[in-house]
């Protein structure tokens, strides 16, 4: 059995949005973040990334992680792309230049778009969006994004509207959700139509709509 630590409300839903693509069976252990916590070492806190536990499996104290045998892997984007390829079939990269170029999107996609996508997500989900500050920093995170996006926008406007192989793969989920939290502040993405189009068509997708179905009915 492949045993996936995390909850919804993280960055697990590519890996569950992927195991929905897959059909893929996961035993699912719900670690939840430390910091969404009172106090994560009381003795009746639930298993968190501060559960000795879960660090005894993970010592960097981050949910997702992938347990598959004697594998344990961190790196939500890592899971990802491994799941996907031990799967094989369309969502994997068919050669090993697919694989180089869906292993370009994943880190470009951490490291160009995440940090300013994440930060604008949460001045909402903080309730921060309507006062000056937030506004403050909302504006630094639309400049922040605007040229990783003109780059995913142009290359998904002259790929076939993909990020590899003209058709939908992991490399799309990857993408997908990390553009999703750049969503959350529409200004961000204005011009960028074929990074929109995309995105709409990825959460057209059951597996995605299922995925966030789950993800609202778990408690905040
Ligand atoms: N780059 C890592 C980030 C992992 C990460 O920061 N996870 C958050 C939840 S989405 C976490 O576990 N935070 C717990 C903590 O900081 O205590 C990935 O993509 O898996």
């Amino acid at each position: 059995m492949t045993t996936l630590y995390g909850v919804y409300r993280s960055r697990a839903t590519r890996i569950f949005w992927l195991a929905g693509e897959l059909d893929l069976k996961l035993d699912v252990v719900p670690v939840i973040q430390g910091y969404r916590l009172k106090d994560p070492t009381a003795a009746d806190a639930p298993i968190n990334t501060r559960s000795p536990e879960f660090l005894a499996i993970s010592p960097a104290g981050a949910i997702p992680v992938l347990k598959d045998g004697e594998l344990v892997l961190s790196e939500s984007l890592a899971i990802t792309l491994y799941l996907a390829k031990k799967a094989g079939g369309p969502l994997a990269p068919a050669n090993a230049a697919e694989d180089a170029m869906m292993t370009q999107w994943a880190l470009y996609g951490m490291t160009a778009i995440e940090p300013a996508a994440l930060k604008a997500m949460y001045v909402y989900a903080e309730g921060r969006a309507d006062g000056a500050a937030g506004k403050a920093e909302l504006a630094q995170c639309t400049a922040d994004l605007q040229r990783p996006l003109k780059a995913l926008d142009t290359h998904l406007a002259t790929h076939g509207g993909h990020m590899v192989g003209r058709r939908f793969t992991v490399a799309d989920i990857n993408m997908a959700e990390i553009v999703r939290y750049a969503n959350s502040h529409a200004p961000a993405m204005e011009g960028f139509d074929a990074v929109k189009g995309w995105l709409a068509s990825c959460q057209a997708r059951p597996a995605f709509k299922d995925m966030m179905a789950k993800r609202a009915a778990e408690p905040v």
